[in-house]
């Protein structure tokens, strides 16, 4: 199918897989499985960074002309049959695997198509990716999040865990223009590894007055698949895969978050956390920013912007000093 057929069918009848585009992940529990069936185009080509530079970049995409990365968010349910076909067209060879889960990968000629096909199981957040010449074609671009629901639930990430009423994925990415140069002539890189750029979903922030400021394009800060909204209660879920080489301490204004996952082992306990360890080099968490009232605020408030911020300071840069053009968010209370 092709992808703008499968569009088509996802707002008709597939109200379980989101794409992408669209944002906020939305999910309806089924009680029965369904076939999915997804494509992605390995494209390539070069992003602008914050401060001019055209880094080049190879992308799970959601078409054959234009550039994803990280590539569209895949959303499926315990029990369903998964087929991801995807399509490699550029002269490379490359493959596809869902890091994490069982099941093996394929491998795609330049200009060849295969299809994975397997049973979801094992609810959860993942990472596919590219896992060749590990970790340069994951981190030239090669990656998107997926995500399996349990099955029957719109709630929880796994059975009997804390509930949410919405979902997000934060994909955080680290880039090292020397090495996606490298990748690019078909070499590895031999460079000592020196990130330039921080991402939150492919986009990194903008200061207040900055070109493109609050441009959901290009600004971190306001990409609506990023940017937290909430009311009162909006028990939030957050899928947080890294993508990228660094790791990386998640921190949360307003709110503490609930801990439920360390690299896809469910912690004994739920710790409230404002900021939560996450591993480099394809670590990932789950946690609920819960959207209950700041506790520190006197007069107390029930609505405001907070943000989110990674707390290692280079994270917030770009080009090796533009602070504030790194990977960053914002949090509304509505
Ligand atoms: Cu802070």
């Amino acid at each position: 199918m092709k992808r703008r057929d499968f569009l088509k069918a996802g707002t008709a009848s597939l109200t379980g897989t989101v794409l992408g585009s669209v944002g906020l992940i939305s999910w309806s529990p089924r009680s029965y499985a369904q076939t999915i069936s997804v494509t992605l185009y390995i494209t390539d080509g070069f992003i602008t960074q914050p401060d001019g530079v055209n880094v080049y970049f190879k992308g799970f995409s959601s078409n054959q002309n234009t550039l994803n990365v990280p590539g569209e968010q895949i959303v499926v349910q315990e029990g369903d049959t998964v087929n991801i076909t995807v399509v490699n067209t550029v002269n490379t060879t490359h493959q596809f695997a869902i890091d994490g889960l069982n099941v093996d990968p394929i491998t795609i000629r330049g200009g060849r198509q295969r299809t994975l096909s397997f049973t979801a199981n094992d609810p959860g957040s993942y990472l596919y990716l590219d896992p060749s010449k590990a970790p340069y074609d994951r981190l030239v671009g090669l990656h998107g999040g997926f995500a399996s629901m349990p099955k029957n639930r719109d709630n929880m990430l796994y059975e009997g865990s804390p509930t949410f009423v919405q979902q997000y994925f934060w994909l955080f990415h680290d880039i090292d223009p020397v090495w996606h140069n490298a990748i690019r002539s078909g070499n590895r890189p031999n460079t000592r590894y020196i990130p330039r750029y921080f991402t939150l979903n492919g986009l990194s922030g903008r200061p207040p007055g900055a070109p493109d400021a609050h441009n959901p394009n290009v600004d971190a800060l306001v990409d609506p698949r990023s940017a937290l909204h909430g009311h009162i209660g909006d028990r939030t879920l957050i899928r947080v895969l890294n993508p990228g080489m660094c790791q990386q301490s998640v921190h949360t204004h307003a709110n503490h978050m609930e801990w439920l996952t360390d690299n896809g082992q469910v912690r004994d306990d739920v710790w409230l956390k404002d900021c939560i360890y996450l591993e480099g080099n394809a670590g990932k968490i789950d946690a609920i920013f819960p959207f209950d009232p700041p506790p520190d605020a006197w007069p107390p408030v029930s609505t405001g912007t907070y943000p989110m911020h990674l707390h290692t300071e280079m994270s917030q840069t770009a080009g090796g000093g533009l602070y504030m053009f790194g990977a960053l968010t914002d949090i509304h209370f509505e």
